[in-house]
């Protein structure tokens, strides 16, 4: 059997602690299933190399990571780099060129976790969808005068019809794929009147290829209340880089701890590999600690294991994730005491009962 090829690329602060955390427990799922086998290449592209070579990521990366079935990527920051410099030096700098358009972030409560929600009643179990090569970071503006007191800058959200379009078309169809058929589409049209408004046309029309999805549209302002207020009113939700940027945030917290939160960075058209990561960033306050959450890599990882066919061994993976958490094997965020290294001890135990 061909093993599954996977680059792995660790970042900065707690990425490398949470990716070696997740190839230990791919490693021991493999070794118990006997069903898939899978191969990690490690590529140091983070901020360290940086600081050597003067950029994040070298002039072959793209032709590098195309040799690759997927992407396992950790954490991109650095407390000495500005922000935008890492961000659109190591990650930006690969979501954009393999056209990974498609960053889908699902959310639920686990067992074990305790959300500042109500969640008594049904928990939360939504699927996020957001635009994730173009709007406001399309990297578009500028800055002139600087450093004077008239200094001005520009940060262009530009759209385009067809990266509307894919990325409305994706999300009804994941819609459609879920139980309950719904999708709410979140945008800011009443006071941004040219690309949203566009975002709100694209939505109508597409729409109509889907007569079984039930939709709305939203916007997002008044969706981070109803997030709040009527959870159990949402299922599949759609909307920009920026705007599910921000509400993924938010409903990884509404859950219980962003340290649970997956996302994968999908070419749906499968000519580029796709990238699986956790949400969280490179959590610098507590790096080196041992004690950082690796389960939102836990789950990229069933996601990535799925995306790539392997069906069966993604779901055993969330089962014995949820399992763990559920006998209160979980880090402090979520309330416990258990280091990374005892929640990958107690998934693996996990695994091979
Ligand atoms: N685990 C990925 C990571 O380090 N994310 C940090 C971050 O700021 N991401 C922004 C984004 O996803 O656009």
């Amino acid at each position: 059997m061909a093993p599954l090829r996977i680059a792995s690329i660790p970042g900065d602060g707690i990425g490398p602690e949470v990716v070696s955390a997740t190839i230990q427990v791919l490693q021991q799922l493999s070794k118990t299933l006997g069903t898939f086998e899978i191969d990690f290449t490690h590529v140091p592209w983070g901020t360290d190399y940086y600081k050597k070579n003067g950029r994040y990521i070298p002039d072959d990366a793209l032709t590098t990571l195309r040799q690759f079935d997927a992407v396992l990527f950790g954490a991109v920051g650095a407390p000495d780099v500005p922000d935008h410099v890492s961000l659109w030096g190591l990650l930006l700098a690969i979501r954009g060129p393999l056209q990974l358009y498609a960053n889908v972030r699902p959310v639920r409560t686990f067992p074990g976790t305790k959300s500042p929600l109500d969640t008594a009643k049904k928990g939360i179990d939504w699927m996020l969808v957001r635009e994730n090569s173009e709007g406001e970071y399309s990297g578009q503006g500028g800055r002139s005068h600087v450093g004077q007191q008239w200094e001005a800058a520009t940060e262009v959200a530009m759209f385009t019809r067809v990266g509307i379009e894919r990325i409305i078309r994706f999300a009804f169809e994941t819609a459609q794929s879920r139980p309950k058929k719904q999708l709410t589409v979140v945008t800011k049209s009443n006071s941004m009147r040219n690309g949203m408004v566009l975002w709100d046309e694209i939505a109508a029309s597409v729409a109509k290829e889907f007569p079984d999805v039930t939709w709305d549209k939203m916007l997002v302002d008044a969706m981070t209340v109803r997030m709040v207020m009527k959870p159990q009113s949402l299922d599949t939700i759609v909307g920009t880089n920026l705007h599910m940027d921000i509400l993924s945030d938010l409903a990884a917290a509404l859950a219980g701890s962003i340290g649970i939160a997956p996302s994968s960075n999908l070419d749906p058209t499968r000519k580029n590999p796709s990238m699986f990561e956790p949400v969280h960033g490179s959590a610098f306050d507590i790096t080196g600690k041992g004690i950082a959450n690796p389960v939102g890599t836990f789950w990229s990882a069933a996601e990535m294991l799925s995306w790539l066919g392997e069906k069966d061994a993604s779901n055993k993976l969330l089962v014995c994730i949820e399992e763990v958490c559920a006998a209160g094997f979980v880090t402090a965020d979520l309330g416990g005491s258990c280091n990374t290294q005892q929640v990958v001890d107690a998934v693996c135990a996990e695994i091979q009962k």
